[in-house]
């Protein structure tokens, strides 16, 4: 189990962030060849072989990533910092979706609205569960509701990771509830 979150932390940061980590190349659509990234993972002192690669991809308790029907290659679903277009899906959204935050951050947010910061979207919840996992990363967790559904009927489009994360490109401050 723990080698298999070892490996986890390794793919999320080379297929959204730094591929370079793993020598690897994404294509335009995020994807990486399996085999530079067994390669990748050896050359790390991380060797597995594909079948446990699958079991990573299946058991992720986000299912962060996913392989191509020719299990050939691999990519992270969401939250790459690197530009790339995974073919996410305009969803309208529920009435309420959350963010998970810190109170260091809370006065820029309320002034700014939640911006993407590094990443390419704002990642926002359904449920609470998630967003207080996502807050806990950096400390106590504030809870913060996004009006959704307002948002979306003014105009604004979210999109619908394949794992489940929405995502939008900014929440201007009067959408979000404190
Ligand atoms: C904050 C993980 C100042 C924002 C999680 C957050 C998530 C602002 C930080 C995914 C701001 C950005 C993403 C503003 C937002 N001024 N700070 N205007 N607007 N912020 O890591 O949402 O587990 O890029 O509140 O589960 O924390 O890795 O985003 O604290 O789904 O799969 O700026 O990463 O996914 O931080 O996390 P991040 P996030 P994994």
């Amino acid at each position: 189990m723990k080698a298999i979150i070892n490996i986890s932390k390794i793919l999320s940061l080379a297929l959204r962030h730094k591929p370079e980590v793993l020598d690897l190349t994404l294509d335009e659509n995020g994807w990486a060849s399996v085999e530079d990234v067994l390669i990748g993972l050896k050359s790390k002192g991380k060797e597995i072989d594909f079948l446990m690669l699958k079991q990573v991809v299946e058991e992720n308790n986000k299912k962060r990533f996913s392989l191509n029907e020719d299990e050939d290659k691999i990519r992270a679903s969401q939250g790459h910092s690197i530009k790339v277009d995974v073919g996410l899906k305009e969803e309208f959204p529920p009435e309420i979706l959350y963010h998970g935050t810190v109170a260091k951050f809370l006065d820029l947010i309320m002034e700014n609205g939640l911006k993407k910061m590094s990443r390419q979207h704002v990642h926002l919840s359904h449920e609470t569960i998630t967003a207080t996992n996502v807050g806990s990363r950096r400390g106590k967790p504030i809870i913060l509701k996004v009006s959704a559904q307002k948002m979306a009927a003014e105009g604004y489009k979210f999109y619908l990771s394949e794992n489940g994360v929405w995502l939008t490109d900014h929440v201007p401050a009067k959408y979000v509830i404190n």
